[in-house]
């Protein structure tokens, strides 16, 4: 069976190796609360993503016609748990992975980041992570895991990088105490974003660490649920279409984006929506990427 890439790019004859863009779906959920079937999130991404137009109306150019991008073989679900998968998926992209090259995970449930977050650290000890998110992520625990998805910020903010976490809006009440006590994680909620001077205050605050390298980790629910519902916990409330594309432009601007992520894609049957403006959001952030590295190659 001829296996689905991203965009349909042709991809003859390119070499992982010489690729400037790997592309990693993961489609795993085991530990997905209230609603399952993000395990079918990257086959649909990759599908609707035949459907974007390779041109970048607003950077106005066409980045891979000049950089490379291979969608490579899915890493399988590991049912023996979160903790499983995450030695799974740290033993996979160690085989593959080079420094230069930008790795782009599709998702599965956001369990998977940490895995991914903490390889990337090991060639970028410095590393920053910037969070979009409507949840906090933040549980000791779930549902006997201590890796399940609802966790998984708080394992990330246990390796000890600063973290900035945009479109917040829904916690409980030991994640809000747990943010009380651990002023590293930097919360930027959806209302102060959109409402307030959110983005403002982060820019300001990003201001303190110069040109770091950065993983950007997006889980779609971070959207409004009217613009994206195909999400296991749609939230109310949550960022716009060009509000998420504004915090794409401040992070790449402000630092180098080394690695990230799409998770908690769920697709509604008889719907292509969600999967679609996921799809184009993972292009919109390499196109940005890619065009500032091209950009800064000739000076
Ligand atoms: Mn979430």
């Amino acid at each position: 069976m001829q296996s689905l890439n991203f965009l349909g790019l042709d991809e003859t004859g390119i070499l992982w190796e010489q690729a400037d863009v790997l592309i990693q779906p993961i489609p795993y959920d085991s530990t997905t609360s209230f609603q399952p079937g993000t395990r079918f999130g990257p086959e649909a991404i990759l599908q609707a993503s035949r459907q974007v137009e390779l041109w970048d109306e607003a950077l106005q150019w066409e980045p891979f016609q000049r950089y490379r991008c291979l969608t490579l073989n899915e890493i399988p679900p590991n049912h023996r748990g979160p903790d499983s998968m995450a030695a799974d998926i740290r033993s996979a992209i160690k085989t593959y992975r080079r420094p230069a090259q930008l790795l782009t995970a599709i998702g599965g449930e956001h369990s998977i980041t940490w895995p991914l977050v903490e390889s990337l650290r090991e060639s970028h000890p410095g590393l920053v992570l910037c969070w979009l998110d409507a949840h906090a992520d933040l549980r000791d625990e779930w549902e006997g895991s201590r890796f399940s998805h609802a966790c998984v910020l708080r394992r990330i903010a246990e390796l000890g990088l600063p973290v900035f976490h945009l479109g917040l809006r829904s916690l409980s009440r030991e994640e809000q105490e747990y943010l009380q006590d651990h002023r590293e994680i930097r919360v930027y909620t959806s209302e102060e974003l959109l409402l307030g001077q959110g983005f403002k205050r982060f820019q300001n605050d990003l201001e303190a660490w110069p040109d770091p390298d950065i993983y950007l980790s997006v889980d779609v629910d971070v959207f409004d649920p009217g613009l994206l519902p195909g999400t296991g916990t749609p939230e109310p409330g949550g960022l716009s279409w060009f509000s998420v594309l504004e915090a794409v432009r401040l992070i790449s601007n402000h630092g180098t984006i080394r690695g990230l992520d799409l998770c908690e894609l769920m697709p509604i049957p008889g719907s292509r929506q969600s999967e679609f403006i996921a799809a184009k959001l993972i292009f919109k952030i390499l196109s940005t990427v890619l065009y500032k590295k091209d950009k800064g190659a000739g000076r």
